[in-house]
């Protein structure tokens, strides 16, 4: 059984992941537009991605006797200087998760609930994960030279073998 702090947080947790699919999906679609296919294709595979981590606590949130709220859609950022602005903020959007994922994981051992605590060490290692793929996303950006046209072909070509060799979701983590 949830407590109703509990219950609040998972809420709260359910939107940003939701927010986070939105996320990627608004960078893929930059992508899209600036005719760089591959990192696309990468970028919308982790909205879907994304999409699955928030209904997974949906349905545990039901499951353990609480309600599950569909979130608000919220509009992410829509335009991006450049790709390596692009990773660098989603970067930084992952390491909020990251902190959110933590706070959680704090307030359910608070509230001893150990069914919850232990439910939440699937994101505890997923956002490892996560910030590890996109930290070498960001070092490939600067190790190509950001601005570099040739660079962007070769980092183009890398996140579309990423998401084609990454399985269901299309990347990995
Ligand atoms: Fe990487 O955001 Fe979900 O957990």
């Amino acid at each position: 059984m949830l407590t109703k702090k509990v219950e609040t947080a998972l809420n709260k947790q359910v939107e940003m992941e939701g927010y986070a699919s939105n996320y990627y999906l608004s960078a893929a679609s930059w992508c899209d537009s600036k005719g760089l296919p591959g990192c696309a294709q990468f970028l919308y595979g982790h909205a879907d991605e994304e999409r699955m981590h928030m209904m997974k606590l949906f349905h545990y949130i039901n499951d353990a006797g609480g309600h599950a709220l569909a979130p608000n859609v919220k509009q992410p950022p829509l335009k991006f200087k450049n790709l390596k602005d692009l990773f660098q903020s989603v970067f930084d959007h992952e390491v909020a998760v990251t902190t959110a994922i933590n706070n959680l994981v704090d307030l359910c051992m608070n509230e001893k609930d150990h069914s919850s605590y232990n439910f939440l060490q699937w994101y505890v290692a997923e956002q490892h994960e996560e910030e590890k793929l996109f930290r070498t996303v960001l070092e490939k950006i600067e190790l190509l030279g950001p601005e570099d046209k040739r660079g962007l072909y070769w980092i183009d070509r890398e996140l579309g073998s990423l998401s084609t060799a990454g399985g269901e979701s299309g990347a990995q983590g």
